[in-house]
């Protein structure tokens, strides 16, 4: 679990780096301890409420969170971090970059999924770096979170200094751009804060907004998470309604065209540690669609889609994409999925065939079923993962 103590680098104490490492403070020996483990950005923050949590709760009251349940569930976590983690007196923020660069085609696989599990990634050097801190401090305790828990991490990450909240929402730091994912540990010493990101760097900019293809962007800043296809594709564990099905817009899981846009992200380095799985790059949704069980799980182990949200919501996505698609030779694929036991997606299966069918057949007369989610205009069905969210961002 721990790390010999970091040795400060630099000119000026290249030849006694023992000394200049000594006249460090816990904080700054512990960012750099950050950095050594892989880390490509770290901070402080004190364990106090957000202000932000008011905007936070004006957003979930709008109910722009829509079906996802957990965000309404552990909302007053979010205002007081004792809720999630007692004696918590600070926050150790940390940020890992995860920009694949130029490559071959995803498959409608967004980024940050197209590498190991970053929650894994995550969780095990954040634990080193809890380890280091405890050899130390013998009285330091903490508790890492990794996306799942209540906890505002963008929030804390730009009190932290790691960036600035942007009009499409994400962090972003103005090297690094916004291809990183976040992780806290919460600690129960009550460290010097690093000095807040005070600064908006978007100026007149709304690249992002107008990009948008559903228009999930209510004002900047402001997200109606209703509308996102990153929700429908990773989130929703119904049927699609027929709006959401029509418009992937060849997302087959996550989606980061508010990104990709940002001229922020235009330079962003590559990832050293966060590099995508060769097996993860291009996926062709009609194979995806002959995986049953077993060989879904071995092919996805390890990575953001399994086990949740698994089989049933990446082959739904499938289903969809090549439904839309309308290739007459993604038929027989099709008619095989239909006939599954699973029924989300054997329902996208059924649909997708009648779009394709009502496509290429002369007559105009064939109809294309609604799906099951078109049932009532908001379905009362709590996605799944209502506890906490599971392979989310
Ligand atoms: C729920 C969730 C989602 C939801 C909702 C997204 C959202 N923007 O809220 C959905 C499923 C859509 C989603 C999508 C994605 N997510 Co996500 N997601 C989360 C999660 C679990 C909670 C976020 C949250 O609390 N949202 C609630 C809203 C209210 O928060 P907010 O948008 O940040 O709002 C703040 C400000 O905008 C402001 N605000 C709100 N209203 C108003 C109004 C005004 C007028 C103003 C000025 C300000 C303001 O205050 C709010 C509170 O701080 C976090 C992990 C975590 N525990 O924090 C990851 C997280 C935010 N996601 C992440 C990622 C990577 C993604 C995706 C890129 C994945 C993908 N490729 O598909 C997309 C990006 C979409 C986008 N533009 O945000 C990363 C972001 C890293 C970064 N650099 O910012 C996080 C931090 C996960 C992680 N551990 O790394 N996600
Ligand atoms: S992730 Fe895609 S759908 Fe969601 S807000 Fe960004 S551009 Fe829009
Ligand atoms: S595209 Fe423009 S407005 Fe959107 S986040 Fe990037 S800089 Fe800000």
């Amino acid at each position: 679990m721990g790390f010999p103590s970091a040795v400060a680098a630099g000119p000026s104490n290249a030849f006694a780096p023992e000394l200049a490492h000594a006249a460090m403070t816990l904080e700054e020996r512990l960012l750099e301890q950050a950095h050594q483990l892989g880390f490509d950005l770290a901070g402080i923050a004190a364990a106090q409420p957000s202000d932000q949590y008011v905007l936070y709760r004006a957003w979930l009251e709008a109910g722009y969170a829509g079906e996802l349940a957990y965000l309404y569930k552990h909302a007053e976590a979010r205002r007081d971090l004792s809720q999630l983690y007692a004696p918590a007196q600070a926050v150790v923020m940390v940020a890992l970059n995860y920009n694949p660069g130029p490559e071959a085609p995803s498959g409608g696989l967004a980024r940050y999924a197209r590498t190991a599990d970053y929650h894994l990634v995550l969780r095990e050097r954040l634990k080193k770096l809890g380890g280091w801190l405890r050899e130390q401090v013998p009285e330091a305790w903490g508790r890492v979170c990794v996306d799942t828990a209540p906890l505002l991490e963008r929030d804390f990450a730009r009190r932290a200094g790691l960036g600035w909240q942007a009009k499409n929402t994400m962090l972003i730091h103005p090297r690094l751009g916004s291809w990183f994912v976040l992780g806290a540990l919460l600690v129960n010493l009550p460290l010097q804060p690093s000095a807040p990101f005070t600064k908006m760097h978007c100026g007149t900019c709304t690249r992002c907004l107008d990009a948008c293809p559903t228009g999930a962007f209510v004002a900047p800043q402001v997200l109606d998470a209703r509308r996102c296809i990153s929700t429908w594709t990773i989130e929703l564990r119904r049927p699609l309604h027929n709006h959401e099905a029509t418009q992937l817009h060849g997302w087959l899981f996550g989606c980061d065209i508010c990104q990709e846009v940002c001229p922020w992200n235009r330079k962003a380095p590559r990832a050293e540690l966060l590099v995508p799985r060769q097996d993860l790059v291009g996926l062709d949704p009609a194979e995806l669609l002959l995986l049953d069980e077993a060989a879904f799980r071995a092919r996805f182990e390890g990575t953001a889609l399994y086990p949740r949200p698994g089989r049933p919501v990446v082959l739904r996505n499938a289903a969809l994409l090549l439904g839309q698609a309308g290739d007459p030779a993604a038929l027989t694929v099709l008619r095989r999925a239909a006939a599954e036991d699973e029924a989300l997606i054997a329902e996208a299966a059924r649909w997708a065939i009648a779009r394709i069918e009502a496509k290429t057949s002369p007559q105009e007369s064939i109809a294309i079923p609604l799906l099951s989610g078109n049932q009532s205009a908001e379905s009362s069905q709590e996605p799944s993962c209502n506890a906490e969210p599971t392979s989310t961002p």
